[in-house]
């Protein structure tokens, strides 16, 4: 790759605040990346009020033609329902085939506690949305679809695999419910379990374990650190990966990709706090950990180390925090200082 183009989407409230400093953590190691450019692009609900539309047709079509990879902020969705808007990060996932959503989920003062990795799959299970009511003589009756694909749980099956094998304990933990839904959850788990066969040894040193679903949950509650990287079905993985995020104390340091086999899109874990937007005082540590995490998808290892080691650096001595994790910094004191730490390693 001779160049990188980066399409930029703050989208709403604090993803216009957190955004620049994912921002600035890549141009703070461009030395090791090829020539960069970076595309402003909109979404969000303020685009929606603004234009009739949460995602224009542009920054689809230039998502698609121009950027190697994206960075999305945090939209507004309202709660209720709002004729002709909907979600402009689903339908991104839609249109790129981001197939997987991948998400890190670390202690901030101490990783022996919780280090894992959620790779949830992004595109079927009961988010395929076809649900269907009938009114029967006994009252109401509601039925959903629950589409699970060979091909879609392979897919993601291999970016488990790839995940496991890059790090020290190389395990993969298999998530399902196949003891009471064994043609839905079977299928995903045989067809994880069927990646490394296809694999030509490459994921042989990897080591595959198994939880049902719920005691997962449990566990994951009472011991965290046994867990490295689990794979799930999309809804298990939504709740699972929310349900990991809340064992390190704030949403403002998870980050996640939305990956697909000929795209990435880096984004914090957290929405738009509208509570705290436009107070300066955002979190930025998720999004620039997101910024590092494409990164690290695209390839460029030691640009990714370089910021990861800046973030924990900031975070760890606990010296210089935004107020979700008990300080008093601001969004722009954390960015300068993790900045600052960035540089230092070029020296
Ligand atoms: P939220 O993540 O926006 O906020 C939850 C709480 O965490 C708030 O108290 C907020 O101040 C705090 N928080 C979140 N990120 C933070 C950060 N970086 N630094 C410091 N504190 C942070 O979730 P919500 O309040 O349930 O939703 C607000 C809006 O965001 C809603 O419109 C919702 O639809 C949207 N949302 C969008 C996404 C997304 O863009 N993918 C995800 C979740 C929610
Ligand atoms: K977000
Ligand atoms: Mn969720």
């Amino acid at each position: 790759r001779k160049s990188l183009t980066i399409g930029l989407i703050p989208a709403d409230g604090i993803g216009r605040e957190v955004i620049p400093a994912a921002r600035d953590a890549i141009v703070a190691v461009k030395s090791e990346l090829p020539d960069l450019k970076f595309i402003d692009l909109l979404a969000g609900w303020e685009t929606f009020t603004r234009t009739g539309t949460a995602l224009p047709r542009d920054t689809v079509q230039i998502l698609k033609e121009e950027c190697d990879c994206a960075l999305f902020g945090s939209v507004s969705s309202p709660s209720r329902k709002v004729a002709g808007y909907s979600s402009p990060i689903v339908a991104l996932r839609k249109e790129l085939d981001l197939y997987a959503n991948i998400r890190p989920v670390v202690s901030v003062q101490d990783t022996s506690r919780v280090d894992l990795i959620v790779v949830r799959e992004n595109t079927e299970c009961l988010y395929v949305k076809e649900e269907n009511l009938i009114q029967t003589e006994k009252g109401k009756e509601a039925r959903a679809t629950r589409l699970i694909t060979e091909r879609a749980s392979s897919r993601i099956g291999r970016i488990g695999f790839e995940l496991a094998k890059a790090r020290p304990r190389k395990l993969l933990t298999i998530i399902h419910k196949s003891n009471v839904l064994s043609v839905t959850d079977g299928l995903f788990r045989e067809s994880v379990r069927g990646v490394p066969a296809l694999s030509d040894g490459k994921y042989d040193d990897v080591n595959i374990e198994e939880q049902l679903v719920d005691s997962a949950v449990y566990r994951l509650f009472r011991e965290p650190q046994i867990f490295d990287v689990m794979v799930a079905p999309n809804l298990y993985g939504d709740i699972i990966s929310d349900a990991a995020a809340a064992l390190v104390g704030s949403l403002g340091v998870i980050p996640s990709i939305n990956a697909g086999d000929n795209f990435v899109m880096g984004e914090p874990v957290h929405g738009s706090a509208p509570d705290i937007a436009g107070k300066g005082i955002a979190n930025p540590v998720a999004s620039i950990r997101s910024a590092a995490l494409m990164l690290r998808h695209l390839g460029y290892v030691s640009a990714a180390d370089k910021i990861d080691k800046a973030v924990n650096d900031t975070l760890a001595p606990a010296k210089l925090l935004t107020p979700d994790l008990g300080g008093t910094a601001s969004t722009t004191q954390v960015t300068e200082h993790i900045m600052g730490l960035i540089k230092e390693q070029y020296k």
